[in-house]
């Protein structure tokens, strides 16, 4: 994590908003020398950054499109909580793993784990994911709400919900929500949720949110190249991945902030105007077999209601969908 000095670093420079700032000023806000303040900079300079310095004005820093490090998705985040404590790994097992880890020694609520390259991405029923370095948005959210643990699941739908606007914003490509836990653009995969927690006799320590985005990659293993795309194949150039984890975190925190106020009832209704159309035909499969019908909705828990030939309905707690 970082040091309390770069953080004040970046936090003069996160307010100038692209403006220069004096020497003075952040010798002042650092308690320290213009010596040591240029050598901050330069270190800046190592972690990604574009400096401006304007001999007797000052510094001006902008983070590079494709810089991808602690110091830049720390400058990313303007945010109150999620992603004010952020841990960047280049190449890491998973970043579930480490944020399990990490909600043992205390992690406070809105610690984001971020990594370049996972080598055992997971997804749910501890499926691989594909994490391949320096092309997607591999991280994990850890946040501490006070709710009963039947509500945990309803995390996947804020995260898909925040994601999905996200990307929107960043890119322009509209995502559509598959029940549960994906976001499709083009009938392909472009990110999964899949989330976590830890909990002991009905009490929630943590929601742990794993989110795994395709960004930009060129191209994908022959298993998923029928299955998955990325958005800088849709956008057809790369996309800055810093400053797409900057706008997810601040729609996760927004979405969450507007969960904890107002409940699950305003997050469903957005979900819902961004979930595929419940007019097409699906195949759920569950663990007790295939149901086939049309969507009718999802109940204020987060479950999949399915309408088959018969018109009878099925509540669906656990599966993956197939696009009929
Ligand atoms: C998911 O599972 O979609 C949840 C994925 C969560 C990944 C994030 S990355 C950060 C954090 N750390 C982790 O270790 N995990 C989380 P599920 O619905 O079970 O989908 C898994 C299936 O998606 C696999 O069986 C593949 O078919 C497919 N898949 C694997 N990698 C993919 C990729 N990069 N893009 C699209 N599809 C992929």
């Amino acid at each position: 994590m970082l040091s309390v000095k770069r953080r004040k670093l970046l936090d003069v420079f996160r307010a100038a908003e692209g403006g220069l700032v004096s020497g003075q000023e952040l010798a002042g806000a650092l308690n320290c020398s213009r010596t040591a303040v240029w050598k901050q900079i330069e270190e800046l300079k190592k972690a990604g950054f574009e400096i401006d310095a304007k001999r007797g004005s000052g510094y001006a820093i902008r983070p590079t499109e494709d810089a991808f490090a602690e110091d830049i998705l720390y400058f990313h985040a303007k945010t109150k909580f999620i992603g004010q404590q952020v841990a960047f790994y280049p190449d890491v097992t998973s970043t579930q793993i480490i944020a399990h880890q990490l909600v043992g020694e205390g992690a406070p609520s809105g610690t984001v784990i971020v990594a370049d390259q996972q080598t055992a991405g997971k997804g749910r029923l501890a499926r691989p994911w594909n994490s391949q370095k320096g092309t997607g948005i591999w991280m994990s959210t850890i946040l501490r709400p006070e709710i009963p643990m039947q509500q945990v699941p309803q995390f996947t739908f804020i995260a898909s919900l925040a994601i999905a606007e996200a990307i929107e914003n960043v890119t322009g490509l509209e995502p559509q929500i598959k029940w549960p836990n994906d976001l499709y653009i083009d009938k392909r995969k472009v990110c999964g949720v899949l989330t976590e927690m830890q909990a002991e006799a009905e009490q929630v320590h943590a929601v742990i949110i794993g989110t795994g985005i395709n960004v930009n990659q060129d191209a994908f293993p022959e298993e998923l190249r029928e299955k998955a795309t990325s958005l800088a194949i849709l956008a057809g150039h790369p996309i800055s991945r810093g400053a797409l984890y900057g706008e997810i975190v601040g729609q996760l925190e927004k979405y969450y902030e507007l969960f904890l106020n107002q409940g699950f009832a305003p997050i469903k209704l957005l979900w819902e105007a961004r979930a595929i159309p419940f007019s097409e035909k699906i195949i759920a499969k569950t663990l007790k077999g295939e149901i086939r019908g049309t969507v009718k909705g999802i109940s204020d828990e987060g479950v999949l209601i399915v309408q088959d030939a018969v018109g009878e309905e099925h509540a669906i707690f656990s599966a993956d969908i197939l696009l009929g």
